[in-house]
């Protein structure tokens, strides 16, 4: 087997890089997070899409740790809610004014939807990933997992949004389920096998 790639994983969020670990951890990628750099500058998410943000995060932490770097950006869309929020997920609760942090998003999130019935809850997590190598070149992925909003939160597992989501055709939340079934079918999941299937020719493309 061909010497795996060691990637520097792009992200403050420990959720996610736990979900990484157990996505991409095995095989062709060794992972290691922003630990070791902890003068990286935070990277402030100024784009307009999934992609421009995913790539700023990414471009920024090749650039600064001189290894490939693997970034996410990812949200919720909810069709109630034109979208929203979108791009905006990880800030959302600045629009209920109450605070911050996935708590306040995941309260605001039921404020907005309070009193709306089931089949008009629905939505869906979107995950865009891009892979930035020291010189350069780019990779980008996304994956998506359509389902709706609960009217509480239910369970503890995962993160953000999940005790709140549940994947369509399922009536257990994202935190409800067990973390290897959430590996199997999310958002993130699909992205990553995109990522993995596009990797040897991206690979073999650098040599
Ligand atoms: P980094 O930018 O450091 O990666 P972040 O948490 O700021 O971390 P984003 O800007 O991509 O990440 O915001 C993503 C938002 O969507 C954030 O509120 C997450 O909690 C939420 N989210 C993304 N994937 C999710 C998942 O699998 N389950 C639940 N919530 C998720």
């Amino acid at each position: 087997m061909a010497t795996p790639l060691h990637v520097v994983v792009a992200t403050r969020n420990a959720g996610k890089l736990r979900e990484f670990a157990e996505l991409l951890g095995n095989g062709e990628l060794t992972l290691s997070d922003l630990s070791a750099y902890p003068e990286a500058p935070d990277v402030e998410e100024t784009g307009s899409t999934y992609r421009d943000n995913a790539l700023l995060k990414a471009r920024a932490a090749a650039r600064h740790t001189g290894l490939p770097a693997l970034a996410d950006d990812s949200g919720i869309e909810v069709d109630a809610l034109h979208g929203a929020p979108g791009v905006r997920s990880a800030r959302f609760a600045e629009d209920c004014d109450s605070g911050s942090g996935d708590a306040a998003n995941v309260a605001c999130m039921l404020a907005k939807l309070r009193g709306l019935p089931a089949e008009r809850r629905t939505a869906r997590f979107r995950c865009v990933l891009a892979l930035v190598t020291p010189d350069r070149r780019e990779l980008v992925v996304d994956g998506v997992c359509e389902g709706a909003i609960t009217e509480e939160p239910r369970g503890d597992n995962g993160f953000g949004y999940d005790p709140i989501v549940r994947p369509i055709d399922r009536e257990a939340t994202f935190a409800e389920l067990a973390p290897e079934v959430k590996q199997s079918i999310s958002h993130r999941a699909a992205a990553c096998r995109k990522l993995r299937d596009k990797l040897p020719a991206f690979l073999a493309a650098a040599t």
